[in-house]
């Protein structure tokens, strides 16, 4: 038995010496310590000794044991760390490319708002928000819209409740600063707006907008069309031409409607101008002294200038998009191209 343990000792230390893989390591694990293993050998013998052997035999079986525990848990230790800078040297190509990192970016609406608000940062207007749920006052009644005008009928705005409806334009925010500020005022209101619309590639029931407001002693309507034309030239190009063309609001007197030539064929005429050479992008106008009575401005003394534009209309014009529920499914091969 002596012989046995004794042989064991002298074979673990060539056979430490002589692997060089984790696997190696592994199966001599098992060859000492496992279930069938030498080690396991040897302890079943220790009944079988008389009562004076067995308490010495036992002890060397047991410091053995310790022994090969030590060596092998050492052997494992120095192959795994010797593997990893192996490994890392070895397979490592400096001229593979890195992996890409994927970064997000803005929905092409954000970037519009985002465009637009900096030309107008630069003429010096401010951003304002405010509340997408508004009462009529805002809404209606302080921007000179009269009861019984059709946008106020359940066709054009969502009603919630009682005095309780959705924005249908951001005019509400102007109304809302021009009540806690004096003149001189140069805010946009960029934000989402909401109209009972049914859905199609024209039209969708939520939209944003950026309405702007000038107000200030002396502002007339040549301010409105240089501020505009600075704008549009910015926003889209230096050659796109402008036009106003005579219009009506309730909360604007005189009031124009505002055309681009076509950014798509550049005049000529094609199917998103109507074959016209022109396009709509924007309404504007003095603002209406009947507004002015309602945040108390006095309108002799204050004159003022407002506008107001569909965000998904001039991204789809900029980028010669055709269908503006593109914005709102989400699809990341759509956005990506932005
Ligand atoms: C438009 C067109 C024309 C407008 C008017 C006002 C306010 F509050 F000053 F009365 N804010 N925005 C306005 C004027 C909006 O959108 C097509």
């Amino acid at each position: 038995m002596l012989e046995k343990l004794e042989g064991a000792k002298k074979n673990l230390q060539s056979d430490t010496k002589a692997i060089n893989t984790l696997e190696g390591a592994e199966q001599l694990k098992i060859k000492y310590l496992g279930r069938k293993g030498i080690i396991n050998d040897l302890m079943k013998v220790i009944p079988t000794l008389s009562a004076e052997k067995r308490a010495a035999f036992g002890q060397q079986v047991n410091s053995l044991k310790i022994e090969i525990t030590n060596s092998i848990e050492e052997l494992i230790k120095r192959l795994s760390t010797e593997a990893v800078p192996k490994a890392k040297t070895e397979i490592f190509d400096v001229t593979l490319p890195g992996k890409r990192p994927f970064i997000g970016k803005s929905h092409p609406l954000t970037q519009t708002i985002d465009d637009v608000t900096e030309v107008f940062a630069r003429l010096g207007f401010d951003v304002a928000y405010g509340p997408e749920v508004e009462s009529e006052y805002y809404n209606f009644e302080a921007l000179n819209i009269p009861p019984d005008h059709p946008s106020r009928t359940d066709f054009d705005t969502f009603y919630i409740k009682d005095d309780v409806i959705l924005r249908s334009q951001t005019s509400t925010v102007q109304i809302r600063i021009m009540e806690r500020q004096k003149p001189p005022i140069r805010i946009i209101a960029p934000g989402r707006v909401y109209r009972p619309d049914t859905v199609d590639a024209r039209h969708s029931f939520m939209f944003h907008q950026v309405e702007g407001l000038l107000v200030d002693e002396g502002v007339s309507f040549a301010d409105l069309k240089g501020v505009l034309n600075q704008f549009i030239k910015t926003y889209f190009g230096q050659n796109i031409q402008m036009r106003l063309r005579p219009s009506f609001f309730p909360f604007t007197e005189p009031s124009a409607e505002v055309d681009i030539s076509c950014s798509i064929c550049g005049g000529k005429g094609c199917s998103v101008c109507s074959y016209s050479g022109w396009v709509e992008i924007l309404g504007a106008g003095m603002v209406d002294p009947n507004v002015f009575k309602s945040v108390h401005y006095d309108a002799e003394k204050y004159t003022g200038f407002a506008f107001g534009m569909g965000v998904e209309r001039i991204t789809m014009l900029k980028h010669g998009i055709s269908d503006i529920r593109l914005f709102y499914e989400n699809d990341i091969r759509f956005l990506s191209q932005f």
